[in-house]
């Protein structure tokens, strides 16, 4: 008998179309376009990658073989000779987009650069040449350590250029989880900056990098840094080194290593749930073409368009869709190093009107923060350039898309729920904004290629509308090679989670999830967050979903805590929108609002009301911890991604 996995038990129903005249001007129409390249992937998943391949990007050697599939690890074009950085950049140099905007960067203080293709050219190629001449090889690897500015990219570009693997960590990251991840990636050189602006005070980048590099990893010889803020920081002789200064005498011009498909482009470490951070292992050539086709099709990439991803560099979300995926398909992408903070809530607007962004792409977290702000902050701006948005991170909450939609998209914009990961390295559950008509809370229907289905605990796939785990059947051109060091580990968590009986191998993304009978797909939340409630197991995002759609709720939050009659009982946490003030009627009647919508099942035993909510520096709620708290516990567990400590305390002080 298989066990119970996750049930479904709100059903969202609103449906919206792309508008006709979107979908003429759109590279994807209609269903029917989608389901006929879904359909030729399906068939021939291999000629259909090969064929993308040929067609996009620039190969200095064909390969031999599209796939090598030894189950679960994957090789893609194999024997193709190919470098990302070219493909991104001198590309273009023979184009007229030579002189189109690459790159255009806003500071937090309100200083700006645009870079044209040619000039972000030189500066990658000086780049990469102080990285060479301070002796960095190919197949060594560099630790970026950078605030949101244009010399993060050229680092990227300039580490890919040369075969040099790049393990970017997260500017927001402590000494130590820097420490960590240089120590484990064995990383020769760090690039950084004396610091950088975030909401109007300094983060300390290099004074961090100091602490790392006098708490451990031995193997970095030298640190390059950019100047960006300017305070005092200290200078390491022989050790550490301005970019300016070494920028004035390098050429720029490096040409581009000739990279084998499968040689690795990244290390990116993501923190698993409990135990040491795993370091996700991206290659080059499958890479290249799954980060550049998602993003031209999900995003309708044209060459007017002025694309604009709000997410950190230090996240996949970044180098998928900041960096490589824009530039490999000559996009104009921009760059915002700042934050909607109390002096500026509209900064955002701001930076949307000044460019004329067309395509904006977010997270639910920073959606709810925004719409707790108040619609008086883009209602005061000309939104009107904009014609796509997107979201990425958690399962959006069905109110916030209607928002999102309604008074940032002005009722025109289609939304883009893209579900991926760190491991896929691209989109992979994704509407097409001119063919798919999008139902919000959903994700909608699979990329083209990509097999995704939803199973049991037995790894069989369960009927329409009853929840199981997210799985993908097949290998695609981006999903991960390994986990840096550990292959055994990749095979564990991802691969053998769950088995078919027929033996196959599919990959276990770690979601809930279910289908409706059209078809698309509802990610339900981590499958680690489940809640038991009488044998019913409940998936997080329905049970928030409805507490948000009750009109006093900002964000929530659920959690199990062990109770000796039902097995669990769900505790809420809730920030409340504007100024109101939780009190015990309240309580009573969010409760009551969670029945309605949902039934009495999911009645929360206990509602806490809080400021703050504690989420990873991506913006994802950490609920491992909520759980500690709402069961009396001690927190345990790596709490190094935390955003804001205080919360904790808070949340503490209010229990
Ligand atoms: C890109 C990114 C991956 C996890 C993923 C899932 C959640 C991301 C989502 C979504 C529902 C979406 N997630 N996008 N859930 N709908 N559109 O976020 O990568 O940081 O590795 O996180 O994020 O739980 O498994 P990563």
């Amino acid at each position: 008998m298989s066990q119970p996995t996750i049930e479904s038990i709100l059903h969202e129903k609103r449906l919206f179309n792309p508008s006709e005249d979107f979908s003429k001007q759109a590279r994807i129409k209609s269903m029917e376009e989608y389901r006929e390249l879904y359909e030729k992937a399906k068939a021939n998943p291999e000629a259909f990658w090969a064929e993308l391949a040929e067609n996009e990007l620039h190969w200095f050697k064909k390969w031999d073989q599209v796939l090598d599939w030894q189950p679960p690890f994957a090789k893609w074009f194999v024997g193709g000779k190919i470098n990302i950085s070219y493909n991104c950049l001198d590309r273009h140099l023979t184009t007229w987009r030579k002189n189109k905007a690459a790159l255009i960067w806003e500071g937090e203080p309100g200083d700006s650069r645009t870079l044209t293709y040619s000039q972000l050219h030189r500066e990658v190629c000086q780049m990469a040449n102080v990285i060479k001449q301070l002796g960095v090889k190919k197949g060594d690897r560099v630790g970026i350590y950078m605030p949101m500015i244009p010399e993060a990219a050229i680092a990227m570009l300039a580490c890919a250029r040369i075969g040099a693997p790049h393990t970017v960590i997260f500017g927001g990251f402590s000494a130590e989880a820097l420490k960590d991840r240089l120590e484990d990636a064995e990383a020769k050189l760090v690039i950084t900056a004396d610091g950088g602006w975030r909401k109007d005070a300094i983060v300390p980048l290099k004074e961090q990098v100091d602490k790392a590099l006098q708490a451990g990893a031995p193997s970095v010889d030298n640190v390059l840094v950019v100047q960006r803020t300017e305070q005092k920081i200290q200078m390491e002789p022989g050790r550490d080194h301005w970019w300016h200064d070494l920028q004035q005498n390098a050429s720029g011009q490096c040409p581009a290593e000739e990279m084998d498909s499968e040689d690795m482009l990244f290390i990116l470490y993501t923190s698993g749930t409990t135990g040491k951070p795993k370091g996700v292992v991206h290659t080059t050539g499958g890479y290249n073409l799954y980060s550049h086709i998602t993003n031209q099709w999900a995003f309708d990439l044209q060459d007017t368009d002025v694309y604009w991803c709000t997410a950190d560099v230090g996240w996949i979300t970044g180098h998928s869709y900041i960096v490589y995926g824009p530039l490999s398909n000559g996009a104009t992408t921009l760059m915002y190093e700042g934050a909607p903070r109390a002096s500026n809530p509209g900064c955002l607007w701001d930076v949307v009107e000044k460019y004329g962004v067309t395509i904006f792409y977010t997270a639910p977290t920073a959606i709810r923060a925004l719409m707790k702000m108040g619609e008086r902050h883009p209602n005061a701006r000309d939104l009107s350039s904009l014609r796509i948005l997107g979201t990425v991170g958690e399962p959006i909450n069905p109110e916030a898309w209607i928002w999102y939609n309604r008074v940032i998209g002005q009722g025109k914009c289609p939304i883009v729920d893209t579900w991926w990961q760190t491991e896929t390295g691209g989109f992979m559950i994704t509407p097409l904004p001119g063919a798919t008509p999008t139902k919000p809370g959903s994700a909608t229907l699979p990329f083209p290629g990509i097999i995704a289905d939803v199973v049991d605990t037995e790894g069989e796939p369960v009927t329409n509308n009853s929840g199981g785990y997210l799985v993908v059947r097949h290998p695609w051109p981006g999903m991960m090679r390994t986990v840096y060091g550990d292959p055994e580990r990749f095979r564990r968590t991802y691969w053998e989670y769950l088995r078919p009986k027929n033996g196959d191998y599919v990959y276990f993304a770690g979601d809930g999830a279910h289908r409706d009978e059209d078809g698309y797909f509802w990610v339900m939340g981590r499958v680690d967050d489940v809640i038991n409630v009488s044998g019913h197991r409940l998936g997080t995002m329905e049970v928030e979903s409805a507490l948000v759609s009750h009109p006093a709720v900002a964000e929530a939050a659920v959690v199990g805590r062990p109770d000796e009659v039902k097995g669990e009982e769900i505790v809420a946490f809730v920030t409340l929108e504007g100024d109101r003030q939780p009190d015990e009627a309240l309580e009573k009647e969010l409760k009551q609002h969670v029945v309605n919508e949902i039934g009495a099942l999911a009645r929360p035993g206990e509602i806490r009301f809080s400021d703050d909510l504690p989420k990873t520096r991506s913006g994802k709620i950490m609920r491992r911890l909520l759980r500690s708290l709402a069961s009396g516990q001690e927190i345990s567990g790596d709490t190094s991604t935390l955003q804001d400590r205080t919360v904790l305390e808070k949340l503490r002080g209010g229990a």
